[in-house]
């Protein structure tokens, strides 16, 4: 079932509910915030002091960064992460599948506050398949008569039980970029967290493992050599006012990317597509 739903402020999402799952997507950013797999805990970490307001991203679930991640190469007063989380995209259609899974697909298309922002015509399609398994695809068309250059992530907040009981598998053997200090490191075995983690491991594994005590959640990738591992800790989660102090302690960011060296030039009239299949055992 699909329903359209709206907040007192009148905020819209949409509520899916089928055999399998239920989750909840905004319009504004095509933003998925919640899914819950029946019989499961819910996947996606929601900040308790999240906004649901226009223009302010949503902190948790799945905010689409493009078409950049992070600060915009060329002016760094420009939004953090591109516009796509803020804008309002169109949800194009909906189909019930075979397998009782429901597919939605949301479209969002350049006005003239994506043109003073990034001057190039393009077409945004995000595919959320809400099933046993979450699958999240956001294809970019270059509509436009020239090459534009991306960066972008599907920024996935986790929940996990506590972050000392978390270990990611996938990463072994790999070099990140440490955003905090500024410099390569490699990474040499399963990462576990107990500091504020900022990085971009780049030609990871394709199949990345979120280990949180005997929860197993595995995301497997396409279109990605980049990905981004993120906890603010307790310093920084302090300074969010949209972030309840101690939510460090129940999330995980595993971002799906082509962040910073990964970044893809899509020609005039091609598709480029970033996807993570994720399930959970
Ligand atoms: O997840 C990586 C990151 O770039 C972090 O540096 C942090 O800024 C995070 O994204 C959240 O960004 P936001 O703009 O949503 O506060």
């Amino acid at each position: 079932m699909i329903e359209h739903k709206e907040l007192e402020n009148g905020f819209q999402y949409i509520e899916v509910n089928n055999h399998h799952a239920t989750a909840k997507i905004a319009l504004q950013g095509a933003h998925l915030f919640h899914y819950q797999a029946i019989n499961k805990e819910p996947l996606l970490w929601l900040s308790k002091k999240a906004y649901f307001e226009k223009e302010k991203a949503i902190r948790g679930g799945v905010p689409i960064c493009f078409p950049w991640f992070g600060k915009d190469n060329t002016d760094p007063s420009l939004p953090q992460h591109g516009f796509a989380r803020k804008q309002v995209w169109k949800l194009i259609s909906t189909h019930e599948l075979a397998d009782g899974s429901t597919n939605l697909q949301f479209m969002l298309t350049p006005n003239k506050e994506t043109r003073a922002l990034w001057d190039y015509s393009f077409v945004l399609i995000y595919d959320v398949t809400v099933g046993k398994k979450l699958t999240l695809k956001l294809s970019t068309i270059n509509t436009d008569t020239q090459a534009f250059e991306i960066t972008q992530a599907l920024h996935s907040y986790f929940n996990v039980s506590d972050i000392k009981n978390v270990s990611i598998e996938g990463l072994e053997n790999s070099i990140y970029y440490d955003s905090l200090e500024q410099a390569l490191a490699k990474q040499h075995k399963a990462l576990s967290i107990s500091e504020e983690v900022d990085r971009v491991y780049f030609d990871a594994s394709s199949k990345i493992t979120l280990l949180d005590g005997d929860r197993k959640i595995e995301l497997n990738q396409e279109g990605s050599n980049s990905l981004v591992v993120w906890n603010p800790w307790k310093e920084k989660s302090e300074t969010m006012t949209d972030m309840n102090d101690d939510g460090y302690k129940t999330m995980v960011c595993l971002e799906t990317a082509n962040a910073l060296k990964d970044f893809r030039i899509v020609k005039a009239g091609e598709t480029y597509s970033l996807k993570v299949i994720i399930s959970q055992n």
